[in-house]
């Protein structure tokens, strides 16, 4: 009987991984797609490949790839991927419709979450994830929040980030994680990141030091809790941006978005692109960084949880 069309593809990389029971990091693709501009987004993707393999882990891409969803492209698919035009930016929700029709669509966090945790991963890297977007129209709280805080009430998996994109209205964001009781577990650090922004002004919900103390932690939480959490660090400093810098360039881009009208999925591609022309592509370089980091970070915790106990 031929496999079902919804069944999940793991590449053969990731295939070999899980069978000798050695870490691996998925990753969502939408960064690598829609997120940065080529070739940024080209050398982003080999850094942070580079970056997993180097720690000892083996990366898993996820995407759909004409209908097929896969966890762990190899390196022909994830270029076929960044070439092809069209690309849909797959949230949670698109996932269905993009395998229903034979689409080709890279995934953002939620898309990757879902994937992932079907084949059993427990540790996804990422940039900064996505949040409660501002509105400059009214003071009231905006609706369009990602679906990315959602997944993480659904899927065990741990994101490893530098918070959420600063963007987005960060107190807002910070309080919807506390609603939907989503640990949010500083690296070494006792304050909320905000992407290329170190501090958003805001702390975090717990610290922690070592890799064992994210590992416990992660088991207790797993007793009580079905969702993910996410463990943050800052942007390496050498690329961090100063919070009121980059607060004009935002105010700039945000103001843009609003008065051509960006909407739903679009609108986080539209000003992340903006943020790069504004800053003369520090915010690329910024990005670049802390994906790297992050990858890092990933690696060598799907290592400790992999890791038999003592
Ligand atoms: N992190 C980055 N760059 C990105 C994203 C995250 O460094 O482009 C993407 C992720 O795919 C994230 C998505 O899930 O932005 C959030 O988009 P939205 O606001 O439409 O949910
Ligand atoms: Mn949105």
């Amino acid at each position: 009987m031929a496999p079902a069309r919804e069944r999940v593809q793991i590449g053969a990389n990731v295939r070999a991984a899980l069978a000798a029971r050695q870490p691996v990091v998925a990753l969502e693709s939408s960064v690598f797609v829609q997120g940065l501009p080529s070739p940024q987004r080209e050398e982003a993707a080999r850094e942070v490949l580079t970056a997993i393999r180097a720690a000892g882990a083996t990366p898993a891409i996820t995407a759909v790839l004409g209908g097929i969803p896969w966890v762990g492209l190899e390196d022909d698919q994830l270029q076929q991927l960044q070439s092809a035009v069209g690309v849909r930016k797959a949230a949670w929700r698109d996932l269905a419709a993009s395998i229903a029709v034979g689409q080709t669509a890279a995934t953002t966090v939620s898309a990757a979450l879902a994937l992932a945790s079907a084949v059993g991963l427990n540790v996804l890297a990422t940039g900064g994830i996505g949040g409660v977007h501002r509105r400059i129209d009214t003071a009231s709280p905006s609706l369009d929040v990602s679906a990315d805080l959602f997944a993480l009430t659904r899927f065990p998996m741990i994101v490893v980030c530098s918070g959420a994109k600063n963007l987005l209205d960060l107190p807002s964001t910070w309080e919807l994680l506390e609603s939907l009781s989503i640990p949010v577990v500083g690296w070494q650090t006792d304050r909320f990141p905000a992407f290329y922004v170190s501090d958003a002004g805001l702390p975090v919900s717990c610290r922690v030091d070592t890799l064992a103390e994210v590992s416990a932690l992660w088991t207790a939480h797993r007793r009580f809790a079905g969702s993910g959490l996410l463990l943050v660090q800052p942007c390496p400093e050498e690329a961090a941006i100063p919070a009121p810098e980059c607060e004009r360039w935002l105010e700039q881009a945000e103001r843009e978005a609003h008065q051509s009208g960006q909407q739903g999925a679009a609108r986080t591609p539209f000003v992340l692109r903006r943020l790069a022309e504004l800053s003369g592509g520090r915010t690329l370089l910024a990005n670049r960084v802390l994906l790297q980091a992050n990858a890092r970070l990933a690696a060598q915790l799907a290592a400790e949880i992999m890791a038999p106990w003592p």
